[in-house]
């Protein structure tokens, strides 16, 4: 697990580590504040990440690490997760940002790693590229998937896929929505919709909606998550995409600007690229760049 994050991070850590001193027990305010600003950390953050350090001069690797940590929440364990069938998760975000992708790698891990049986809900019907590049990833990782044509309602999209969970005995139900529409209002007026109708289906559901957030963004995606989170409300975000980028800083403005739990981060292309998420684990790579490796 250590590793995964330690490769996932290795653009920010490279980043991080030219400027940092290495091997040093102890390092400045003032460097620990570069080296945050350097890591995508936004300026208020690192202010405040600053504030909470002891009022010496220099500052110890548990030090940053104690403060670091604080900003994630821990992810409750759903109990309704592992009882209620079916678990009906509703997928949203900007267009882009790998949701469809991100549905592949959910859909791949509850059925091979969970043993749990799951369809998918092709309800981006605003393109036909995006319906079909759901089916795509149906076949291939061989599970259900509910779709319809181009421009059909999404919400109906979303209430046939949890009748079919209901009469098959299926476990999870994953719903993929559109990023984009006409209008922003529009947008907003689907999600409530789809949302909605899923409650029609089966009372109680959606019961995790889980926003999408590409990573490469960085601070950006703040913004974002922002409007979504007054759109339709969100329990709990994936962030994507974080192989290949120097921005994971951005993580922990995320953390603490949404109060929020992170499930997982993706960190590729392939159905088997998803990682759930371990702040510890995230956070030690970033330590050792910084503070170089503990022996
Ligand atoms: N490198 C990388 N690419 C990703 C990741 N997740 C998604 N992508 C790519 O990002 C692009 C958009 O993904 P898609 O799932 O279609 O986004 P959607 O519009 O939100 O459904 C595709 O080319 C994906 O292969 C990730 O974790 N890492
Ligand atoms: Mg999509």
């Amino acid at each position: 697990m250590f590793g995964f994050f330690k490769k996932v991070l290795n653009k920010t850590t490279d980043h991080i580590k030219e400027i940092a001193p290495q091997k040093s027990d102890k390092i400045s305010k003032e460097m620990l504040e570069d080296i945050l600003l350097e890591a995508d950390v936004s300026y208020d953050l690192v202010e405040e990440i600053i504030y909470y350090m002891p009022p010496s001069k220099t500052v110890s690797r548990s030090d940053v690490r104690r403060v670091l940590l604080s900003y994630f929440i821990d992810v409750e364990p759903l109990k309704q997760e592992e009882h209620i069938k079916p678990f009906v998760e509703l997928i949203f975000g900007i267009n882009g940002a790998g949701k469809t992708t991100t549905i592949a790698k959910l859909a791949y891990r509850y059925k091979n790693e969970l043993n749990k049986s799951v369809i998918l809900g092709a309800s981006d019907t605003f393109r036909a590229a995006a319906i079909e590049q759901l089916e795509r990833w149906a076949m291939r990782i061989d599970v259900p998937i509910v779709s319809t044509k181009q421009g059909h309602d999404p919400s109906a999209v979303a209430y046939d896929t949890i009748s079919s969970a209901m009469a098959k005995g299926i476990d999870r139900v994953i719903i993929d929505t559109a990023g984009r529409l006409h209008t922003q209002k529009n947008l907003a007026s689907e999600l409530q919709k789809i949302e909605r109708i899923c409650n029609k289906a089966k009372e109680g559901t959606p019961h995790r909606k889980i926003l999408i957030l590409d990573g490469t963004q960085g601070n950006a995606a703040i913004s974002q998550a922002k409007a979504f989170h007054e759109i339709i409300g969100v329990d709990a975000l994936i962030i994507t995409k974080l192989d290949g980028t120097a921005k994971g800083g951005a993580l922990f403005s995320i953390a603490k600007e949404l109060k929020k739990p992170i499930l997982y981060i993706g960190m590729g292309e392939n159905e088997k690229d998803l990682l759930p998420f371990d702040k510890e684990a995230f956070v030690e790579p970033i330590l050792d760049a910084i503070f170089g490796e503990e022996a």
